[in-house]
């Protein structure tokens, strides 16, 4: 994917390099979405206290941190009130670190959701929890997320443990209890508690639903109380440090993901080849590799019908993004074993650039087109 692609969306230089590629299969869409636009607003459901516009500003990293799957990307979207990143059921969704910024007057909140911290089976994955614990290590408050169970069981799971071991002794770290939705029973969750805290000294500890939106509000407010006073280190109309091109190629990958299954989705990297923003239609190609010369054929689909599934569903989702009808064209490349490729993994955007959330004026990647609140 076109993470920190380089140049602007205008210019076919700025395209990431092609990945070679023995065979290609295309599927092209560009018809009308008379929803275009819509996705440029946040929820009504986002979080909307009223944050103080007189006194010193506060602005500050804060790195969600986790095992995989327990809600990290939901809980940023909730947080922002807009999906910003991609989710799905499947673990190791998230394989970058994405900052979300949300201004609430004189307060910034750069959020950094990052990949889930596992035991790494190739390079792919170190890099993911090098990421992981690069974030922890640089931001100012560290959100640590677990999910509890419909039981609330108070054991801790080893993979948590291993996880919250990455992230240093001295940064406040917040305890979040995710999916208490699924709990019928709340007050079970006050067992959890002193099992997580025998852990760490925790700053805080929030029991939210991520999916509901409960919750988020209250840990919106704990969160200030431990930023540091400062200016802020993004515009306050950004929302993310990425291009837009950056959150195509993701949503792309994120209908790859709702669509397969088993070792399919693991072996799947997005990249995009060419950006172009016309006056009335922005024309995007790009390409979904995949690992294995057999996942070609379950991502083209009987006659196609997959891959032009995925790209109809990931053009409509851009049209939102972008606010403009888009021309989507989708290719399917095999790059065998492109995740344990040391070259082939910067090809794909997945090289050291995503370490360190870009600052305001930094590099070239400032001129593309970005996401609006
Ligand atoms: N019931 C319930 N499900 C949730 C909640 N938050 C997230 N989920 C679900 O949990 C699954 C994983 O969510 P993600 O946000 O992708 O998890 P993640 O921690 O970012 O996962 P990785 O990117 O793989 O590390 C998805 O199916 C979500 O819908 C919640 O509050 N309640
Ligand atoms: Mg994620």
């Amino acid at each position: 994917m076109a993470a920190g692609a380089p140049s602007s969306p205008r210019s076919p230089k700025g395209a990431r390099p092609r990945a070679a590629a023995p065979a290609e299969a295309r599927a092209a869409d560009a018809s009308p979405n008379p929803n275009a636009s819509k996705g440029k607003q946040r929820s009504p459901t986002a979080p909307a206290r009223a944050r103080p516009t007189k006194g010193r500003p506060r602005s500050g990293t804060i790195a969600l941190v986790g095992r995989p799957n327990v809600g990290k990307s939901t809980l940023l979207n909730a947080l922002l009130g807009t999906r910003l990143a991609i989710t799905s059921h499947h673990p190791q969704t998230t394989r970058d670190r994405i900052a979300g910024i949300l201004t609430e007057g004189r307060t910034q909140f750069v959020f950094l959701d990052t990949p889930g911290v596992h035991t790494p089976k190739n390079r792919l994955g170190q890099r993911m929890n090098d990421l992981a614990t690069g974030s922890a290590a640089d931001a100012d408050v560290v959100l640590f997320v677990v999910d509890v169970g419909p039981d609330a069981t108070p054991e801790i799971r080893p993979a948590d443990a291993e996880a919250l071991h990455a992230v240093p002794e001295d940064k406040p770290v917040v305890l979040v209890l995710n999916k208490i939705d699924r709990v019928a029973e709340k007050a079970k969750l006050l067992d959890v508690l002193p099992t997580y805290s025998a852990l760490r000294d925790f700053a805080a500890v929030v029991p939210l639903s991520a999916k509901k939106r409960d919750g988020t509000k209250r840990l919106l407010a704990v969160i200030e109380g431990l930023l540091p006073e400062g200016e802020h280190l993004y515009p306050e109309d950004e929302l993310s440090d990425r291009p837009v091109r950056f959150f195509v190629a993701e949503l792309v990958r994120e209908q790859v993901l709702m669509r397969t299954r088993q070792e399919v989705p693991h072996g799947v990297a997005v990249t995009v080849d060419a950006y172009e923003e016309r006056k009335k239609l922005t024309h995007i190609t790009i390409s979904v590799h995949v690992a294995k010369e057999s996942h070609k054929g379950i991502i083209i689909g009987q006659g196609g019908k997959m891959l032009a599934a995925i790209g109809t569903a990931a053009r409509e989702r851009a049209e939102r993004l972008i606010g403009q009808k888009v021309h989507l064209d989708v290719r399917v490349k095999t790059t065998p074993g492109w995740f344990d490729d040391a070259a082939r993994l910067v090809d794909l955007g997945y090289g050291d650039d995503g370490a360190k959330p870009k600052k305001r004026g930094a590099g070239k990647a400032r001129t593309e087109q970005r996401i609006k609140p």
